[in-house]
C-alpha cells in the first residue's frame, strides 16, 4: 500500500484537528445516532488516542463504542481527479460512515486503511464523515483481551466471590494480556489523497548486489493496462537508470548500498510514471540473510545494539506524534544504538521513513501479543484469531515491504509456547512459512519468545533468529545477580547448541529516577546499570548472541497493577525521555561496540 504524497499529478487534504467527539454510553454500539453525538460530543484532536486527551477516569475505564464526527469539503477543482480517503490507524475496531451510510469496516488497530470516495462524495459539497471506533480486546482480536473467568494476567476475576458471580456482578471492562495502556482512538492521520482517474496502485522493489553494482527487481501494479516508465535517481538527483515496462531488472553501477549509521544510509529514489499519474518511491540497496549464527547485513555480521520500544506519551497516548518520533530518533542516535523493535504492534509509516533515512534498523512487529491463557486453555485450539494473525501480516508487508531499515518480521511477542508446545510448533512454523512467502525481499522471521521452560518450547528454535525475553534478576531471582548469571548461563548453554543468532530482545528493571542506593538493590538506578552490566559481560562471552534490546526505551503507560507503580519504569529513559544513569551506561558500552564484525 503506497503512503499518500503530494505532487504535480496527486493532492492531500488533511483531515487531521479537532473532530467532534464521544463516548457510547452503552446504547449505540456500533450504530451512530446523529441525535446521541449532538446531545454528548466535545472537542477531541485527530491524531491521538482519545484516553489521556480528557481527565474523568471513564475515558481511561471505557469499553466498547466512541464516535467521531467531522465535516469537510473536496474542492471543486478536484472533481475530476480520483479520490481516496484514508486511515492510517483507527484502534482497535473501526465503522466508517459518509452522509450516514456505512462505508467501511476495519479490524486491526496499527495499519492503514482506505475507502474509495469517488462516487460517494460531490466536490464542493460538505461531507459528514463519522468514525465509530471499538476498544475491546478479546480472544478474538489481537492485541489479546482476556475474557470472562480467565483467571490470567490482567484477570479481574481475584477477588469476586466466583466467576459466575464475576461475570454477573462485573463492570464490563477491558481485561489486556500485556501490559502497555489500552489507548484507542484515531491514533493516526486522516486524509483525503486524490490520484488521476488511472493510477499506480503499489511499488515493488526487490534489490540486490553483484560485485560493485546493485540491481533492483522492480514491480509496478496499475489500475489498467498502459505503459510504465522508471526512472532511478541517486540522492544527489541525477538519473543513475531507466527502464520501461510495469516491472523488471535495473542495474545501478557502482552502487552505494544501504548501511545503517553511523555508516551511509543511502537512500535512492524510483520515479514511477503511468500515463498522467507519477509516484515516487525511495529505496535503499542492502541485503539481509542468516548465516549460521551470524545476522548479515549485506553480508557483514550485524550486532542489534537498541531496544524494545512504545508509541507512547503524555497526553497523546498511542497517538502518532512526529516531534516524539523525531525526538526518539535523535536519542537512539545519542545513546549508540542501530536498532528497534516496533513492539508490540506496527508503528506509524512516518517512523519507518526516519528510520531509512537516519539508518536505523527495525525488527517490525505485528500486535499479536497475549496469546495465552494459562496451563489451562490451548489458545491454538480456542482462540479465533489465525485468519485475522494471517490479515495483519498480509497487511504489515504490503505497508513496510520497501523500507530498507525493515530486516525482519515479528509475528508476536511472547505467545505461550510453553504450555501446548506441539500445538504452539504448528501454529508457529505455519505461520513462519505464510510469512516468508508473502515477502518479495524474503526477510528473515521470528517470533520473541516469553521467559519460559526453553526445553519444553518447540517452535522458538525453529524461526530463523532466536528471539527470548529473559528476566533473570528480576522476575525471577529478584534482585541476585549471580543467580541470574547462573540461570542465563544454563540457558545459553542451551541455544549455543541450536547455533541460531540470539537476540535477548527484552531484559530489564523497573528503575524510579532519583532513586539512588550505594549498595544496589531493585528499582534503584544503580540496580539497573549493575544488572545490565552483569548481563551484558554473559553475552560478551557468546558468539552467537547478535544483539542486546534492553526493555524498554523509555518508561510508558500501563494498566493498572501492583508491579506498575506509575506505569512500566523499565525504560533507560523517563516517558518524558529524560535520561537515567542506565542510559549513559549504555550510550558508553555502545559507542564502543561496530554494529559490524563485534563477534567475529
Ligand atoms: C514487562 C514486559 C512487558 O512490558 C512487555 O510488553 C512484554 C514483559 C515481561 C514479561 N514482556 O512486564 O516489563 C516477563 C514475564 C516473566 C515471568
Amino acid at each position: 500500500m503506497l503512503y499518500p504524497q503530494t505532487n504535480e499529478k496527486r493532492g492531500l487534504i488533511s483531515l487531521d484537528g479537532l473532530w467532534a467527539f464521544c463516548l457510547d454510553d452503552g446504547t449505540n454500539n456500533e450504530k451512530i445516532s446523529n441525535d446521541f453525538i449532538a446531545r454528548n460530543k466535545e472537542n477531541i484532536s485527530v491524531p491521538a488516542s482519545y484516553n489521556d486527551q480528557k481527565d474523568e477516569l471513564k475515558y481511561r475505564e471505557h469499553y466498547g463504542w466512541a464516535y467521531y464526527e467531522k465535516t469537510f469539503i473536496v474542492p471543486e477543482f478536484f472533481s475530476s481527479q480520483r479520490l481516496v480517503l484514508r486511515f492510517d490507524a483507527v484502534t482497535h475496531h473501526a465503522i466508517v460512515y459518509i452522509n450516514g451510510k456505512p462505508a467501511a469496516e476495519h479490524r486491526g488497530g496499527f495499519l492503514p486503511f482506505e475507502i474509495e470516495l469517488t462516487g460517494l462524495v460531490k466536490a464542493g459539497c460538505p461531507v459528514l464523515l463519522q468514525v465509530a471506533v471499538d476498544n475491546r480486546v478479546s480472544h478474538s482480536t489481537l492485541p489479546v483481551g482476556n475474557e470472562d473467568g480467565t483467571a490470567f494476567f490482567g484477570s479481574d476475576n481475584a477477588g469476586v466471590p466466583s466467576v459466575e458471580a464475576a461475570k454477573v456482578w462485573r463492570k464490563k471492562r477491558n481485561l489486556p494480556n500485556f501490559d502497555f495502556f489500552n489507548y484507542a482512538g484515531i491514533n493516526r492521520s486522516v486524509r483525503v489523497y486524490t490520484t488521476p482517474a488511472d493510477y499506480i496502485q503499489d511499488i515493488t522493489i526487490v534489490p540486490s548486489v553483484k560485485g560493485s553494482d546493485g540491481y533492483i527487481d522492480y514491480s509496478v501494479k496499475t489500475s489498467c493496462p498502459g505503459d510504465v516508465s522508471v526512472t532511478v535517481y541517486s540522492r544527489e538527483h541525477e538519473v543513475v537508470a531507466e527502464a520501461l515496462g510495469a516491472e523488471g531488472r535495473i542495474r545501478i553501477e557502482n552502487a552505494r548500498l544501504w548501511n545503517p549509521w553511523p555508516e551511509d544510509p543511502y537512500l535512492y529514489t524510483a520515479e514511477v510514471r503511468f500515463r498522467d499519474d507519477k509516484y515516487t518511491q525511495r529505496f535503499g540497496i542492502r541485503t539481509v540473510r542468516v548465516d549460521g549464527h551470524r545476522f548479515l547485513i549485506n553480508e557483514k555480521p550485524f550486532f542489534f545494539k537498541g531496544f524494545g520500544k512504545h508509541e507512547d506519551s503524555a497526553v497523546h497516548g498511542r497517538g502518532f506524534d512526529l516531534a516524539y518520533d523525531v525526538k526518539d530518533m535523535s536519542l537512539i542516535k545519542w545513546l549508540g544504538a542501530n536498532s528497534f523493535r516496533t513492539s508490540h504492534y506496527p508503528y506509524a509509516e512516518e517512523m519507518y521513513d526516519l528510520a531509512d533515512e537516519e539508518g536505523i534498523v527495525i525488527i517490525d512487529e505485528t500486535p499479536a501479543v497475549g496469546i495465552g491463557a494459562g496451563d489451562k486453555t490451548d489458545p491454538y485450539r480456542t482462540f479465533d484469531i489465525r485468519s485475522h494473525h494471517e490479515d495483519v501480516i498480509r497487511d504489515l508487508i504490503a505497508r513496510d515491504k520497501n523500507h530498507p531499515s525493515v530486516v525482519m518480521w515479528s509475528m508476536a511477542n511472547e505467545p505461550d509456547t510453553e504450555h501446548f508446545p506441539e500445538s504452539a510448533r504448528d501454529y508457529w512454523t505455519s505461520l513462519y512459512e505464510f510469512t516468508h512467502s508473502l515477502d518479495p525481499q524474503d526477510r528473515p522471521v521470528t517470533f520473541v519468545c516469553c521467559q519460559n521452560n526453553y526445553e519444553r518450547d518447540l517452535a522458538t528454535r525453529e524461526m530463523d533468529v532466536v528471539c527470548i525475553n529473559r528476566y533473570y534478576g528480576w522476575y525471577n531471582l529478584s534482585g541476585d545477580m549471580d543467580a541470574a548469571c547462573y540461570a542465563l548461563n544454563l540457558e545459553l548453554d542451551f541455544w549455543q547448541k541450536i547455533d541460531k543468532p540470539l537476540i535477548m530482545t527484552e531484559y530489564g528493571a523497573d528503575t524510579l529516577p532519583g532513586f539512588h542506593l550505594t549498595a544496589p538493590e531493585m528499582f534503584s538506578e544503580e540496580f539497573q546499570v549493575m544488572y545490565y552490566d552483569r548481563i551484558n559481560s554473559e553475552f560478551d562471552k557468546r558468539d552467537f548472541v547478535c544483539g542486546e534490546h534492553p526493555w524498554n526505551f523509555a518508561d510508558f503507560n500501563t494498566i493498572q497493577g501492583v508491579y506498575r507503580a506509575d506505569g512500566n519504569r523499565k525504560g533507560l529513559l523517563t516517558r518524558d525521555r529524560r535520561p537515567k544513569m542506565s542510559a549513559h551506561y549504555f550510550r558508553k558500552r555502545w559507542n564502543s561496540i561496530p554494529n559490524f564484525g563485534y563477534k567475529g
